[in-house]
């Protein structure tokens, strides 16, 4: 049975502004991708109505035209392989009803087309790094996993490099390591391509350039025919609700670019990221882990802070700092800078005036660092983020350390129990890096004061201590918020990467850019697919798991 014909039709651009006429026929849409609907025996019974066999049909279909290797059941290796390569143990848990590996864009079309005639759920998992479940795996549906497009490829002119989703940053950072660019990407090695860069992305460049998303360019779809070898270019392959690829771009389809840039999973499946590359010289940077006693910690806040403040001095310097408490409370402060011998940098010099029992800081490859941050990564364990942001403020962020360190003895009972505050900042840098080639849907003040992330994160091992955790970190969230609130520097922004599935993110963007990214959705994906039959993460109009026992934003 010959299923699949040329994706002629499907790869030449798209000729009218109309992605989905009132009339759109999904069986018509998969003949044009060259998938028969009537030649698949159970898919043709099925149209025209739901059936609790929906994912049973839409998943041996997937097989018949793509063939055994592209999909996995719950009874075969690949699927246990798949499932247990999630970073949180709660993601790892999830049973969807079959694993599809697609191979090219218009495989990805297709198994969006099939979603939508079975009403078979599906979710995509690129890095496998978001903390809760059904964010990028799905109970009962088609996941999406993308082993089998790992194309990264360097534009001849080095301006750009397209990379496909399957892709982590180690990977991508290392085939860049000797071309003398790099990109803005992850800072731990096997966070994924997909997930980091729309929800935003901080890089050990963003200080210098802004996010991630605020560094994609534009996508190439006859680039990338084959996906297993390396290809270049910025911006996203996207696959819409009707199948339809389409190239966002400054220029091309700029309202589904802007939206792209901090709106998640809300706008289509990327098939290709074509980032904007960076100079640097034999990869080389500067970073690592200076790590500081209690007594240590007022010099700690101030020195922090006043980076934070005056980044533009020296937009190479960058830190975050994790609030420990190993039996003794530390604060462990990753240090780094986008050229060698960050030891030297004047903006730096107040940590190194700051004595510390530890510090890992050296020269080394960009590619190489991220990697050796791996070793920080553990799998497994059950995990959650939460996360608010406030304009920077000296005595929040005293207060956030307070908070913290008063409140996680209510987890003493919960096994395991591994809660850390971490401290991230968006600086003058990357305020005015969100406003290039029209802004991003996060809608940052570019002028406004540098925005401070406070963060928290928890491992732990059993599922009965769940709802202790989250009310644990809930209420930590919403004592800072609440202090924030008091000293005026409150800012709604909630950080998608880092935010809990209780957060409501998108409508901490502003009513503005919701109602914005709202309108960019009715055009791109009118009966609202990547909504419903892709349920999972931050929603256009809701939480992942609404709750109002937690703190939201
Ligand atoms: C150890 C660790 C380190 C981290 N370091 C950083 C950091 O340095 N900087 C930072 O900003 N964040 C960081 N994060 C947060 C990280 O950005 C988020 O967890 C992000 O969601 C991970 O992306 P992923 O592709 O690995 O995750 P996934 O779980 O695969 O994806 C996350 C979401 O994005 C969707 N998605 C993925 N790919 C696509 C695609 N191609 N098209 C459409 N939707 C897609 C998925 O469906 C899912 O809903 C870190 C997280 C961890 C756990
Ligand atoms: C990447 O973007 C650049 C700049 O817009 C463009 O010239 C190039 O063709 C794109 N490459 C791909 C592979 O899409
Ligand atoms: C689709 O398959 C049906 C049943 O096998 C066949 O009758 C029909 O001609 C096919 N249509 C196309 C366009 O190939
Ligand atoms: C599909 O492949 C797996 C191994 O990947 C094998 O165990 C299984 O028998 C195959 N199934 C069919 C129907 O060929
Ligand atoms: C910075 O580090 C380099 C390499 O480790 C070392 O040679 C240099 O002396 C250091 N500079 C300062 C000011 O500590
Ligand atoms: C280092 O500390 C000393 C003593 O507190 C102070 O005089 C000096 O200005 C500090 N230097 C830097 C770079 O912070």
């Amino acid at each position: 049975m010959r299923l699949l014909f040329p994706f002629a039709t499907l790869l030449s651009s798209v000729v009218s502004q109309i992605f989905e006429p009132a009339d759109f026929s999904v069986t018509e849409a998969l003949l044009n991708q060259g998938v028969n609907v009537s030649a698949l025996p159970e898919l043709a019974g099925l149209v025209g109505r739901s059936s609790n066999l929906a994912c049973h049909i839409a998943c041996s279909s997937l097989e018949v035209v793509y063939g055994n290797k592209s999909v996995e059941f719950q009874d075969e290796v690949g699927y246990s392989t798949f499932t247990s390569s999630f970073w949180s143990g709660i993601s790892a848990e999830v049973r969807p009803y079959c694993i599809f590996k697609p191979s090219s864009p218009a495989a990805v079309s297709v198994v969006v087309l099939l979603s939508r005639l079975s009403k078979c759920p599906f979710a995509v998992k690129s890095g496998g790094h978001s903390a809760f479940a059904g964010a990028a795996t799905i109970e009962g549906g088609i996941t999406v996993s993308f082993e089998n497009m790992k194309g990264i490829e360097l534009s001849d002119d080095k301006q750009t490099v397209a990379v496909q989703p399957g892709n982590v940053w180690g990977n991508v950072l290392t085939a860049l390591s000797t071309t003398g660019v790099t990109v803005v990407s992850g800072r731990i090695g096997d966070i994924g391509v997909g997930g980091l860069t729309l929800g935003g992305g901080i890089s050990f460049l963003t200080n210098a350039y802004g996010l991630a998303c605020d560094n994609v360019a534009s996508f190439d779809v006859s680039s990338l025919r084959n996906p297993t070898t390396s290809r270049s270019s910025n911006i996203d392959q996207i696959v819409t609700a009707s199948g339809i690829m389409v190239t966002a771009s400054p220029t091309t389809f700029p309202d589904l670019y802007w939206a792209l840039r901090g709106g998640g999973n809300n706008f289509g499946i990327v098939t290709s990221f074509n980032l904007t590359t960076k100079p640097l010289d034999n990869d080389q940077i500067w970073g690592g882990t200076r790590t500081f006693t209690e007594d240590k910690f007022p010099d700690v806040i101030k020195a922090w802070m006043d980076l934070t403040f005056n980044s533009a001095q020296d937009p190479k310097a960058g830190s975050w700092v994790a609030w420990l408490d190993k039996g003794v409370k530390l604060a462990s402060t990753e240090l780094w800078y986008g050229a060698p011998a960050g030891n030297e940098s004047a903006i730096l010099a107040p940590f190194y005036n700051i004595t510390a029992v530890a510090d890992s800081t050296k020269t080394r490859g960009h590619a190489s660092y991220v990697i050796d941050n791996e070793a920080t990564n553990k799998y497994g364990l059950r995990e959650v983020y939460y996360v608010i942001s406030v304009k920077a403020s000296y005595e929040i962020a005293q207060r956030s350390v307070d908070i913290f360190y008063d409140s996680i003895g209510a987890l003493s009972a919960v096994e395991g129990a591994y809660p850390v505050l971490i401290w991230q900042h968006i600086t003058d840098g990357s305020l005015k890096g969100s406003t290039r080639n029209g802004g991003s849907a996060m809608g940052f003040d570019a002028n406004g004061s540098p925005i401070h992330i406070i963060q928290l994160a928890c491992s732990w091992n059993n599922a009965a201590d769940d709802d202790t955790v989250y009310q644990v970190m809930s209420d930590i969230m919403e004592a800072i918020k609440s202090d924030a609130v008091k000293l005026g520097v409150q800012n709604d922004w909630v950080y998608m990467n880092y935010a809990a599935m209780f957060q409501d993110v998108i409508a901490s963007y502003g009513s503005d850019s919701k109602s914005k990214m709202k309108t960019v959705a009715s055009k791109y994906d009118p009966k609202e697919v990547f909504q419903k039959l892709q349920p999972g993460y931050f929603k256009l109009d809701r939480a992942p798991v609404p709750d109002a026992r937690y703190f939201s934003y």
